[in-house]
Order: C-alpha cells, then structure tokens, then sequence
C-alpha cells in the first residue's frame, strides 16, 4: 500500500518544480532546528536580540513597512460558484485564482530555502483537531507557526496516519503590495499566499487554514469554526462554566481571556481560565452541549495597550521566549508600546528610527507578540482535553461608540443567531485601510467566512436541533463613549461584573428585563459596587434607545437582503417583528 505520505511528497516536489529553491528543509519543530533558524535570522538582522537580562530569548522583527496588517481587499476565497462566496467576499474562479498564483510563485524562491512545516491545529490527540502543511520561504513564518501551532513531528505523524491534510504555500515574494493576494481554494482545502510576511495573511494555519477553510469544512462535517476566544469562568463554589466569545479583530478577545478579576472577586474565590484569545472550534457532544477546543498553541496579541494594569497575564507571558513584531524599543533595548505604562520611554520606533512623537507611534497599532500559551499564569490544564470544554455562554460583541449597551441577552438560539448577523463594530489597525469606520462584522467573522454568509448563518441555525443543549447567547459593548468621547466602561478586569451576570443567567439566578432587541440587566442585578459611574454612564449603559434602534434596526434590514433569497426565513422574519415591536 502506498504511504498516505505520497500525497505530501508528490505536492511538495510540485511546488519546488514550480517555485525553484536552492534547497528543500522539512522542520521536525525541534529546539535544535529552531535555534538554528534563529541564529541564521539574527545573523541577517531579521531577528534582532532584546535586551537579555529583562527579555531572555527574546527578538524584536521589524516588517516591511507596507506589511503591517491583513490585507482584506487582497483576500479572495475561490469556489467553482460565485455565489458560493457571497457577498461577504472576494471571489475569483479556482482555475484563475490558481493560475494567477502560479504565476506570482513561478521560480519565487530561487537562491532561498523552502520550509516544509507540517502543523495540527488542536490538540495532536483530539479528534477535533485538524493538520495542515505550510510550505514558506520565510524563516520568521516558521519560528511563528513553532510558536501558535503544533509544529513538526508529531504533526506529520498524525498527517501520515490519517492521509488528509491542508495544503498552505507561502512566499514573502518581493514585499511588493501590487504583487500580493492570499486565496483560498476550499474545494481543494489549499491556500496560496504571495507577498506578506505578516500575521494573519503569512502564518496560514491561523486565519486561512483555522477560519476561512475550517468553517468550510464544519459546515459540511456539521461543526463550527469561530473567531472566539475560550475562557473558564470558576466561581467561589469552584465550578467552572466555559464561555466563547467572538468580538471583530482588536477588540478584547485576548484581553478578555487573559482577565484578572478586580480585588474583592479575587478574595471571593473568582479566576479565570484561558483556553484560547482568538480561535474556536465547536462541536455537539453526545449531551447535546458544545464542545469547545482552541486550535491554536499560542497568542499572536496586540501589544498597543498590553500593561500591568489592562492585562497583567499577558504582560508576565511576555517576559521571555517571545517574538515581537513592529514595537519600539528603549534604550536599554527592551520592548515598548503605547499604553505599556511601565515609565519607560521609547527612543527607537518600529521602523527602527529615532522615535518622534509628532512623526509616529513608537509601536504600529498593529504591532503585536508571538507567545507560547504555556507561558501564560492563566493558561487552562483544559486547554490540552482531547474532548474539549462545554460552552455556557457565546458572546457577541462590537465596537460601538454610541447606541449598543453594555450587555444584553438574546431570547433563545434563533435571536442568537440573529444578534451575531447584526454586530457591528468599528474598524481597526488588525487590517489595512480606514480605521474607525462602523461596519458590519456578523459574528466577527466578516473577514474569515470561508463561505456565503447567508449559508453560514444558516448552519449556525441548523444546531437548533431536538436534543440539543445550546448556550445562552449575549451581546456586549465595552466600547461605549460620553459625551466628552472617553469610554463609560472601565473596561479589562471589570468585565467579569458582566460575565457574572450572564453565568447568573446561565444559572436562573438573576432577573432581567425583556426589550425588543433581548433581555437587560434588571437594576441591582449586575453588580456595580466600588463603580464611579456617572447618572449619563448608567443611562447610556443599561438604557434603550428606542429612535436609535430603530434606525438600527432598519439598517440591519437592509443589511440582511443584501444577501437575497439565500439569507434563512427564520433571520429576515424575525429581524421584521423585532422593528415592528421597537
Ligand atoms: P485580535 O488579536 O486582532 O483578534 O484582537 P483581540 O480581539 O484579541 O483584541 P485585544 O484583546 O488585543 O484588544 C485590542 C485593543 O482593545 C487593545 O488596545 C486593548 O487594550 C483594548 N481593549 C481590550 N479590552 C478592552 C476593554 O474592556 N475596554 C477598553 N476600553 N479597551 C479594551
Ligand atoms: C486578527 O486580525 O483578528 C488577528 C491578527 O488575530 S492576524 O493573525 O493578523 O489575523
Ligand atoms: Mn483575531
């Protein structure tokens, strides 16, 4: 018989025909083999070494300047249909897509090395996990995927065993922002990625392979694959409920997962535990719950922000062994960000210039830390059950200046799924382009839905079944502002007041009122104690703005049938009872 290995040789020896290298490394994910490509990126300035007494083993990547961010508008998801992709992307055919890329990767890596890197997202024993493979030009991609995935030989072991794996190839290219695209060919379960080295558009196993092509699978194989973040939430009585919560790219996932509740919680006996700070998958175990694994092994976070006071886990994960791309540095060469408040000053900014604060931030927006997830206090033993977590709660969540309070709760699993289509959220620097911008962001995954939104809302309804035993859904908004533009809520630690009430909920132990668009924190059931909220802070957090939700309303409406005949009765009904009842 032949070994279900041939397949990866066979494609493997295609791309090298195609994409010319000098020579071919197959990464096993060793220290040895990982020390080695660190030196080599440091002897060539790709890696460059911060100060080792306060940052052991730890390096400062400097990206081209141009390569900062996801490149949405560069981002295609090629099915034999258009339709197929939906509005919610952009499309080419998989003949003219794969032709357009073969071309780009024609001889691409003459005079480099191609990297071999066989990956399992998930647990290497799950059953919910999945392999793929990353060929890459690029030193600084493998290093990162050694970091956010299970890398090397175990993973080529269970790829060997179980025959089928994603296809990823992968080159830096020139850098050139005209000659870059990254598609994905779900039929195929392949991506082709040319010309960034960055994040989400170069690491494949994450947003390609884990979201865009993972949701297409779930939907056939009857699992969900979520821009979520997975954490424990453990009460004084030592119970553990387990909560997803999907909000758009920078907007609180890893801070919300790495949380510390506030002091009087932490005597009480509340924690948290993190499970995951970006991706989730999903699945119904035979209870009729959903089971819950982060595919990923480590945080590819946001430093901009990231201090000892908003988020002290991912400060102390970040001491050593940590990758960061595009922050500053001071002058005794550790790392700095705006908002590290740690009474350091920066003196040389990401693009490795003298720092000016008129010129630039020290740290891109987007800058960000490559970290193992065992480095983190807050890291879960659950993290590592083949089986995966039972979810209690899925939350929602945007960037909403004005109008969205501070929690609400949704009706039952259709209006959930209803409350995820209409998130809204403003833009970031997590993509290139306009930031600030309100957009619609349905389940924070209008950059990542390997598919027809209108389709995947409808498998998101398709889990409402006899038998089954779903979460409670939620909506919140930490970004709430005044008047005077400053944020309503603390925010960070705080937070946990409301994932205390939505577990009360959970638990039928705490009163809400009913509105049209879900159930509000009755007064006194969401504990504000020790909270300096001004009368304006509790109207705009906990209040109904009837003319606002209207209007709300009616532009979800609208959103809606952008998608026609295909978005699901069940959505389109409701969203026209609920602006009836407003
Ligand atoms: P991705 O990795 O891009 O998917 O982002 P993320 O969703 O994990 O966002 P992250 O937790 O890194 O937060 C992004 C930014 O939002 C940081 O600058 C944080 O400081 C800020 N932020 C996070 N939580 C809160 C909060 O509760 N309140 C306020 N005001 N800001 C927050
Ligand atoms: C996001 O943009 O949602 C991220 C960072 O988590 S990236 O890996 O670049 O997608
Ligand atoms: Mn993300």
């Amino acid at each position: 018989m032949a070994s279900s290995l041939d397949a990866l040789n066979q494609w493997v020896m295609e791309v090298a025909r195609l994409t010319c290298p000098e020579q071919i490394q197959w990464c096993d994910g060793s220290d040895t083999e990982n020390d080695a490509l660190i030196a080599q990126m440091q002897a060539d300035g790709t890696l460059l070494p911060l100060n080792p007494e306060t940052h052991p083993r730890s390096w400062l990547h400097r990206s081209h300047p141009d390569d900062v961010a996801r490149v949405e508008h560069l981002t295609f998801v090629c099915t034999p249909e258009r339709d197929d992709a939906g509005p919610n992307n952009n499309w080419m055919s998989p003949a003219d897509g794969h032709a357009q890329m073969d071309a780009l990767f024609d001889g691409c890596m003459a005079g480099r090395t191609m990297y071999v890197v066989p990956y399992c997202m998930g647990p290497i024993d799950s059953p919910l996990s999945r392999c793929g493979v990353e060929i890459t030009d690029s030193p600084y991609v493998v290093a990162n995927m050694r970091i956010m995935t299970r890398m090397g030989a175990a993973a080529l072991a269970r790829i060997e065993r179980e025959g089928s794996f994603v296809k990823g190839l992968h080159s830096i290219g020139e850098l050139d922002p005209n000659r870059r695209y990254i598609m994905h060919f779900p039929e195929d379960l392949a991506i082709k990625s040319y010309g960034s080295g960055y994040g989400g558009n170069a690491l494949l196993g994450k947003k390609c392979h884990a979201l865009r092509i993972a949701s297409h699978q779930a939907r056939s194989e009857g699992w969900m694959a979520e821009h979520m973040l997975i954490l424990g939430l453990e009460n004084p009585q030592g119970q553990i409920h387990y909560i997803a919560a999907a909000f758009p790219s920078a907007c609180g996932k890893t801070n919300l997962a790495m949380l510390i509740p506030p002091e009087g919680y932490r005597r009480d006996g509340w924690k948290i535990w993190t499970i995951g700070d970006d991706i989730c998958w999903m699945r119904p175990g035979a209870d009729g719950r959903l089971y819950a694994i982060n595919p990923e092994a480590g945080f590819f976070g946001v430093a901009p922000g990231t201090s000892e006071k908003s988020n002290p886990n991912a400060l102390a994960s970040i001491q050593h062994d940590t990758i960061f791309t595009n922050v500053g540095v001071t002058a005794d060469n550790q790392p700095w960000w705006e908002g590290i408040d740690n009474g350091q000053v920066p003196v040389t900014d990401w693009r490795g210039e003298p720092f000016d604060a008129a010129k630039r931030p020290a740290a891109h927006p987007n800058s960000r830390f490559t970290v193992s997830a065992r480095q983190c206090p807050s890291w879960s033993p659950m993290a590592e059950d083949p089986h995966g977590v039972p979810i209690s709660a899925i939350v929602f969540g945007g960037r909403r200046a004005s109008l969205v309070p501070l929690v609400f709760e949704a009706r039952d699993w259709t209006h959930g799924v209803l409350v995820g289509a209409a998130m809204g959220s403003e833009t970031t620097a997590a993509a290139t382009g306009t930031v600030g911008v309100m957009r619609r962001d349905p389940m924070a995954m209008k950059p990542f839905c390997g598919y027809n939104f209108a389709d995947y809302f409808g498998h998101w309804l398709s889990f409402d079944q006899p038998g089954a035993n779903l979460p409670k859904v939620f909506h919140v908004n930490w970004f709430r502002k005044g008047d005077d533009g400053k944020f309503l809520w603390p925010g960070f630690g705080d937070n946990l007041r409301v994932l205390e009430w939505m577990i009360k909920r959970v638990e039928g132990k705490a009163g809400a009122q009913d509105t049209p668009i879900g159930a509000l924190p009755l007064q006194g059931e969401l504990n504000l104690d020790g909270l300096d909220l001004s009368a304006e802070a509790r109207e705009k957090l906990f209040g109904l703005d009837q003319a606002g939700w209207q209007a709300e309303f009616a532009s979800i409406g609208q959103y809606l049938q952008e998608y026609g005949t295909r978005m699901p009765e069940a959505l389109t009904a409701l969203q026209v009872s609920i602006c009836k009842a407003l």
